[in-house]
């Protein structure tokens, strides 16, 4: 029997027990797990990533030359 490995407490641990990711890499919508499970919806509540809303607020400033 394979020991399960030990990840870090900053890691993750895919559903097959023994592939740590980075918890960073969760739900990221990129499959880092072997079998995807760190972007399954259990793992994802809100499967769809929080995006940051981009700052693209960019009003078309007339620039009034002199
Ligand atoms: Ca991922």
């Amino acid at each position: 029997m394979e020991a399960p490995k030990t990840c870090s407490s900053k890691q993750f641990v895919c559903k097959d027990g023994v592939t740590c990711i980075s918890k960073g890499w969760r739900c990221d919508r990129e499959k880092d797990c072997p079998d995807g499970s760190d972007e399954e919806p259990d793992v994802c509540p809100h499967s769809t990533v929080s995006r940051c809303p981009t700052n693209t607020n960019v009003e078309e400033q007339s620039s009034v030359s002199t």
